[in-house]
């Protein structure tokens, strides 16, 4: 069997977590990601009938049974994962009805998944629904989105306008737009469910006074999508406080989305 370290999901979960560190978004033990694997991709490199550990995870999510994913440890820090890719990470099999993750590999000094699995997998099932070629959740703490949660309405959709507003190709990467929770008690399956709800009409979901959640079809494009908000968010808090002259009409806006084939999300423009 081939080594686990070399296997190219490893390689990139730890480059793209390093990279996050670098970005200032993954404080301490802040962030979390969770990576979906098809059954080929571990048997390649791990006996998938030895089950190191069985962790419960609190809640039930019958349609993940079966499935592998690839997630960040609780309490563990995103810069030392390039260091301890055996204890900071593991693969799991959901099972049980999603009552049970059954550990394959990793969290070698006892440790288990991140306390925001309930957002993670719940997250993972709701996007499923909607692209079933998505594999990623990542949620993390970038300073201008979370920043602006302080200033700016909390509205969904006023929210998103004021992004797209701020970089002409925001509503190219994110045409689906931004959804936005109130404050909520993070780690939580209350705080999942609500995510989850929330990711069935947009691929980013900010957690006020908190972070930011974004799915994708692999790590690049989901960290290009949290990428590309933060850069827009940034932008505001530069400009918000001094006298706006100009700024990206509806009307220019749609001219964008029109030359790129993308479709805005529905109500969003004027
Ligand atoms: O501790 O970011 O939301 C990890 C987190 C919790
Ligand atoms: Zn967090």
């Amino acid at each position: 069997m081939k080594d686990i370290l070399t296997a190219s999901y490893v390689v990139e979960m730890i480059r793209t977590a390093t990279n996050m560190y670098n970005h200032g978004w993954d404080e301490r033990n802040s962030g979390n990601i969770s990576l979906l694997l098809a059954e080929s991709d571990v048997e390649e490199y791990l006996d998938i009938n030895s089950v190191q550990r069985e962790i419960p995870t609190g809640f039930e999510l019958p349609e993940l049974d079966g499935k592998y994913f690839l997630v960040t440890g609780t309490g563990k820090y995103f810069k030392n994962v390039q260091y301890y890719p055996a204890r900071d990470l593991g693969i799991l099999r959901i099972t049980d009805h999603g009552r049970t993750a059954q550990l394959l590999w990793g969290y070698t000094d006892g440790g288990k998944f991140t306390s925001e699995l309930p957002a993670h997998l719940m997250s993972h099932a709701a996007r499923l629904k909607e692209n079933p070629h998505n594999r990623v959740v990542m949620h993390c703490h970038p300073s201008n989105l979370l920043a602006m949660t302080y200033v700016h309405d909390l509205d969904s959709r006023a929210f998103t306008r004021t992004l797209w507003q701020m970089c002409t190709e925001c509503i190219m990467v994110f045409p689906d737009g931004v959804n936005v929770l109130p404050w909520m008690l993070c780690g939580t399956n209350e705080i999942g469910i609500a995510t989850a709800e929330q990711m069935r009409t947009a691929r980013l979901v900010v957690w006020a006074q908190h972070g930011i959640y974004g799915v994708g079809a692999d790590l690049d494009e989901t960290f290009g999508l949290i990428e590309t908000a933060e850069k827009a968010a940034e932008i505001y808090l530069k400009v918000a406080h001094l006298p706006i002259r100009t700024t990206i009409t509806d009307d220019q806006l749609h001219q964008v989305a029109n030359h790129l084939n993308v479709t805005p999300r529905e109500g969003f423009l004027n």
